[in-house]
């Protein structure tokens, strides 16, 4: 029987390039992640997801490896990665890793020698396909990262197919060996001591290898996604590489990203056939963008209460849900969600409160639990990313779009808004590092830092501490039902959490402007307040026989009812 820890496990997400530099080059590494853990430790997460430390040429920070069994030499060596995964260990933490198989580095030996040697093995270890020209590509897909989704390469005279940048060859799935292979990398990771993975992209990997044209109407974002989303063979492969890895490690989790997983998509992972224990799904995270995220507009607070409740509640509460309201890919959720500028603090710990009483294993992306906002981005040569990069290249210097709305645009969206460095101390470069930063860090870290917040009772990190104590209390919190009420109010989120040892009523004020009016419910029974962001509503302390209450701008309240 599998233990399924996950499912009371509170997640952090480490991105390390940005987590804590240990030897003075301006890059977070291994060494400064252990130097973090009785940070988090105190926090009381359960387990860490460390992004990609595998070698790689960075062209998209890790996500493109070329060695699938080394550690990226700028994070460490093996023998620290050891070190760190048993410190974790000895500190009652999991550690995930992301494993990244959709694409390799276009540095990774089997590319270079398929592009060198036709008779090479390793040829079908990508997708390779005859354009119609030099110039002119397989088929019309689009990549995520702006370009097309087909390179050419004059010495096979043939394309390759890559769904994010050029130096990211999609592997082939279709091919045994290389779905053996990828099973025999995983194992050598849990050989090490690794509880899990983080699959990226995993609902990628099946293709139609018909390869047809993409049409707008059944492509969502980008042209093609119809032929690669989520399709049955990917179902396939995934229980394939679940059977050979089960019967020898049947205590790891699986977290697959999904992206444009329907709900129905996530009961086929989940539910059916062992092949993910939870989905990274992307629809809350697209609330805010119109047909694409460069196209950014007012999230809806009532289209947001939907996706969520829906997700909470859809197929009889049987899909395990994983809960995030950021990662390294988005900007920060205060910035987004929240008020940053007038109640960052008090907004932020709303957010907390959302994500930490939902149903589901909550992730907590690396300085949201500081009230962190988007980073201060002018000129374009301050960004690092590749697809903000690529954008800007395709907009601004190919077709002469308006550059200051271009940066607009990107300063909003860019995914480098969440990838500045951790904001430790008040010391120089925050206490992140000695040097420099690879990336521009924030000039707020005077004011929201750790040092500061680990002494003030009443900052955005010690309510994390205390919403994850209360989580830890309350299995309701962790696997009870949840039951939306108030669906239509513009602003507040309000809802049941229950199971047989108690009831708890979340209410939350996701707005600059008090409220009036907000109906109690079951008026009869006494509430006890456990938590709340709002020090009135903490004077207080309980409701007696009250029929409506009036929140606060963006209070958060969570009730037990006696
Ligand atoms: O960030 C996105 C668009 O802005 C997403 O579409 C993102 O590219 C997608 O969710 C996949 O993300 C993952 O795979 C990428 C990598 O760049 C991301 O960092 C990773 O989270 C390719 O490996
Ligand atoms: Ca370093």
């Amino acid at each position: 029987m599998r233990e399924k820890w996950w499912k009371d496990s509170v997640i952090y997400q480490i991105y390390i390039k940005s987590f804590q530099d240990s030897n003075g080059d301006g890059v977070g590494d291994i060494g400064g992640i252990i130097k973090r853990i009785p940070y988090l430790k105190e926090l009381g997460v359960d387990a860490v997801w460390m992004t990609p430390f595998m070698d790689s040429p960075n062209v998209d920070n890790g996500y493109d490896v070329r060695d699938y069994r080394r550690v990226l030499e700028e994070f460490g060596t093996m023998d620290d990665l050891r070190t760190m995964i048993h410190l974790f260990h000895e500190n009652g933490m999991k550690v995930i890793m992301d494993m990244v198989v959709n694409h390799s580095s276009n540095q990774h030996r089997w590319f270079q020698d398929a592009v060198r040697n036709e008779a090479s093995p390793y040829q079908n270890y990508y997708i390779w396909r005859k354009g119609k020209s030099e110039e002119q590509p397989p088929n019309n897909w689009n990549s995520f990262f702006s370009e097309s989704a087909w390179t050419y390469v004059p010495e096979r005279n043939k394309f390759y197919l890559h769904l994010f940048a050029k130096e990211q060859p999609d592997l082939n799935w279709e091919n045994e060996s290389l779905r053996k292979e990828v099973a025999d990398i995983m194992k050598f990771w849990l050989e090490e001591g690794i509880d899990g993975f983080r699959m990226d992209v995993i609902g990628l990997i099946g293709k139609d290898i018909t390869f047809p044209d993409g049409t707008f109407e059944n492509d969502l974002e980008m042209i093609g996604t119809q032929y690669y989303s989520n399709l049955p063979q990917t179902h396939q492969y995934l229980q394939e590489l679940r059977q050979r890895l089960d019967s020898e490690y049947n205590n790891i989790v699986f977290i697959g990203e999904t992206t444009y997983a329907t709900v129905d998509d996530a009961y086929k992972y989940i539910c059916e056939k062992p092949e993910l224990d939870m989905i990274l799904q992307s629809e809350l995270m697209e609330v805010d963008a119109d047909t694409d995220k460069w196209i950014p507009k007012q999230a809806d607070l009532k289209e947001m209460k939907q996706i969520i409740t829906k997700w909470q509640i859809s197929h009889n509460g049987q899909i395990w849900n994983s809960i995030f309201l950021g990662n390294h890919d988005k900007p920060r959720c205060v910035s987004r969600f929240g008020n940053s500028v007038e109640y960052r603090e008090k907004s932020a710990k709303l957010l907390s409160t959302l994500l930490l009483t939902l149903r589901g294993t909550p992730i907590i992306y690396q300085g949201d639990e500081l009230g962190m906002t988007n980073g201060e981005f002018e000129d374009i040569s301050q960004f690092d990313d590749v697809e903000t990069r690529n954008f800007w290249n395709q907009e601004v210097v190919e077709k002469k779009r308006n550059a200051e709305a271009v940066m607009q645009i990107i300063s909003r969206v860019s995914r480098d808004n969440s990838r500045t460095p951790m904001q430790w101390s008040e010391e120089k470069n925050g206490g992140f590092s000695t040097e420099k930063p690879w990336i521009r860090m924030n000039s707020n870290y005077h004011i929201i830092n750790a040092a500061e917040e680990k002494k003030d009772p009443e900052s955005v990190l010690n309510y994390y501490k205390d919403m994850i104590a209360l989580r830890k209390k309350f299995s309701t919190l962790r696997t009870g039902k949840y039951q939306e009420l108030l669906p239509d109010h513009p602003t507040v989120f309000s809802y049941f959490r229950e199971n047989d040892e108690r009831r708890l009523w979340v209410v939350l004020n996701m707005s600059d402007y008090k409220v009036e009016n907000i109906s109690v419910p079951e008026v009869e029974r006494k509430k006890v307040l456990c938590i709340s962001n709002d020090s009135e509503r903490k004077l207080k302390g309980s409701l007696e026989k009250e029929t409506k209450i009036s929140l606060s701008p963006w209070e958060a309240d969570v009730w037990q009812i006696e």
